[in-house]
């Protein structure tokens, strides 16, 4: 197994594995650096749905999807560019954060990619809590925000009022290493609760802006047959849709995390 970094700020390209047959002792491996490097590249897979699936399970239990899941397979889901303007994922965010138990981490492999442009980025939350001055931690420590997906439901054209809604620590600790990360994105945190609405905007959109400094963030390439996964704890990202109609097909599935704290 080699690992080289994929940028300053997070992410490791893992290679001469073959995530199929993996022994548990080298999958400990692979957990460990998932939680160090945030993000991971595994290049030249070969997978059909149910190794992807077989995998994935190896970190927890699979979240299924509402939309898109493929045929014979409710836990994944196709990514397609095919006829679309731009994509739903062109903002940033971390996943599911409008739920309870949002996903720890979600898994991309894909079966098409553009010659240039699609990359999906990457922004190290570990790093932009890290970077706030000592005031500013004392202040988010002590505030919870509420998310939405009335901004999806808006998107797919489904009743806003009935979309999903939950409430995070701003700052949460990963589970697994203790470490802190800020937990806000400009998708689907709408204000804090001990704040009025008013008085939330500027701040967050303060941590909105801080999040993403481009100090904190890496960026994948796509080449067919490259499985990434990334950490919802502790990473934002972006699909970046300047590929216009060059074919980008991906197959996507997520696994379970804790109630953040
Ligand atoms: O297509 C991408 O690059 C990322 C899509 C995304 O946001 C997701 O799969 O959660
Ligand atoms: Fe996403």
């Amino acid at each position: 197994m080699e690992v080289t970094r994929m940028s300053a700020p997070l992410g490791a390209v893992v290679e001469g594995v073959d995530v199929r047959s993996l022994d548990d002792g080298v999958f400990e491996e692979i957990n460990r650096l998932f939680c160090e490097h945030h993000v991971l590249v595994f290049p030249k897979q070969n997978l059909r749905p149910n190794d992807q699936i077989k995998f994935a399970n190896r970190f927890g239990e699979l979240i299924p999807f509402p939309y898109m899941a493929l045929q014979d397979y409710p836990n994944l889901i196709e990514l397609s560019n095919k006829g679309k303007a731009r994509d739903v994922n062109q903002h940033w965010h971390s996943d599911m954060t409008y739920h309870e138990q949002p996903p720890k981490l979600t898994m991309l492999y894909a079966l098409e990619a553009p010659e240039i442009g699609g990359e999906t980025a990457f922004a190290n939350q570990e790093l932009a809590y890290a970077e706030l001055s000592v005031g500013m931690k004392k202040v988010v420590d002590e505030l919870t925000a509420h998310h939405s997906a009335e901004g999806l439901a808006k998107l797919y054209g489904e009743d806003q009022q009935a979309a999903p809604r939950s409430l995070h620590p701003v700052a949460r600790t990963h589970d697994e290493t203790g470490r802190k990360s800020l937990y806000v994105c400009r998708a689907f945190t709408r204000r804090f609760d001990e704040w009025s609405r008013e008085e939330s905007k500027a701040l967050l959109e303060y941590l909105f802006a801080h999040s993403v400094r481009p100090e904190y963030q890496g960026r994948h390439q796509w080449r067919v047959g490259d499985l990434v996964l990334w950490d919802n704890r502790s990473v934002l990202h972006y699909a970046v849709h300047d590929h216009g109609d060059d074919t980008r097909v991906i197959h996507r599935c997520q696994v379970m995390g804790n109630a953040p704290y």
